[in-house]
């Protein structure tokens, strides 16, 4: 059934279990509940997935987005955690999982896991949920996707597993390093990082040494010095232009391309604009994700004023 394109797109980015400054927000652009129904008629919602870890209500937001979807009010893609939380819970065979249990991948889970304690039913119930939600989201006018909007890969993805997760097969390779499906979701879902040599390499939240670094491939890196390119960086980092050879393919989105959102790189307190047609609305302060709203006209160039604080 081809869905009835609206003219206003509310769109939400990385809610990360940040329950009650979601409904707020959802609240203050008109919202409504009835008879624990729910009604909106000032345009539709897209939600930019990751919509869980991290915050205390993991489960409360899933059941609500899974609400409104269901009620034909929003739309929502795959995030990196949800493919993450999926493949932690589901069975590779009687003894192991897709998602290794290992203490990394628990403490990503820990909060989520605990929301979903004594809520049995819900969790298998948006567990298939999630698996069967797109990978991606176009329009006529607009495009979205969690992390990376990367052509050759949307494109082979839409000619081979038009149904996403909903295949069992792209759904297990997924899940295995070296298969095309598991590159295919790298890219979309967690976007590309630049390969630096070991004396630039960083320690992350996790004690974890990274020699991976995520970028805004979004923009011309070239001839930029590398805390400028990266998305969190290093004040050890020699200020001068960083080497090309760190991108294994060059991307940026051409200011002639349709708008295009995203969320995932968890920007400080502002969301990242290039051009006018590129926003990036996953950003967070001391609490937690902010849970902004920016509300696109369709056919509108992509503005500061249009966000909803
Ligand atoms: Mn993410």
């Amino acid at each position: 059934m081809k869905q009835v394109e609206s003219p206003v797109y509310y769109i939400i980015g990385d809610v990360h279990g940040q329950y009650h400054r979601l409904l707020r927000r959802l609240k203050s652009v008109g919202l409504k509940t009835e008879n624990g129904k729910f009604s909106f008629d000032t345009g539709r919602i897209l939600f930019l997935g990751d919509l869980l870890d991290r915050g205390p209500d993991a489960r409360k937001v899933v059941e609500l987005t899974k609400q409104l979807h269901e009620a034909g009010i929003a739309d929502v893609i795959l995030g990196n955690h949800e493919f993450n939380f999926l493949g932690y819970l589901s069975r590779l065979d009687k003894r192991s999982y897709l998602r290794r249990h290992t203490l990394k991948n628990l403490r990503q889970h820990r909060a989520t896991l605990k929301s979903y304690k004594g809520h049995k039913n819900d969790l298998e119930a948006h567990l298939s949920w999630l698996k069967s939600l797109p990978l991606f989201f176009e329009n006529d006018s607009f495009r979205a996707v969690h992390a990376c909007w990367d052509p050759k890969w949307i494109k082979w993805l839409t000619t081979k597993y038009p149904d996403g997760l909903r295949n069992e097969r792209f759904f297990s390779n997924s899940y295995k390093a070296g298969k095309k499906s598991f590159f295919c979701i790298e890219r979309l879902l967690k976007g590309p990082e630049l390969n630096l040599p070991e004396e630039y390499a960083s320690v992350d939240s996790d004690g974890n040494t990274r020699s991976g670094m995520r970028y805004k491939w979004w923009q011309k890196n070239k001839g930029k010095a590398l805390k400028e390119v990266t998305t969190k960086w290093n004040s050890k980092w020699p200020n001068k232009p960083f080497s090309t050879s760190f991108e294994n393919r060059s991307l940026s989105y051409s200011k002639k391309e349709k708008p295009l959102f995203i969320g995932h790189y968890n920007f400080s307190n502002h969301p990242e604009f290039n051009n006018d047609n590129f926003l990036c609305l996953d950003c967070s302060d001391k609490e937690g994700n902010r849970v902004l709203i920016y509300r696109h006209e369709i056919g509108n160039p992509i503005s500061m004023k249009n966000l909803i604080f």
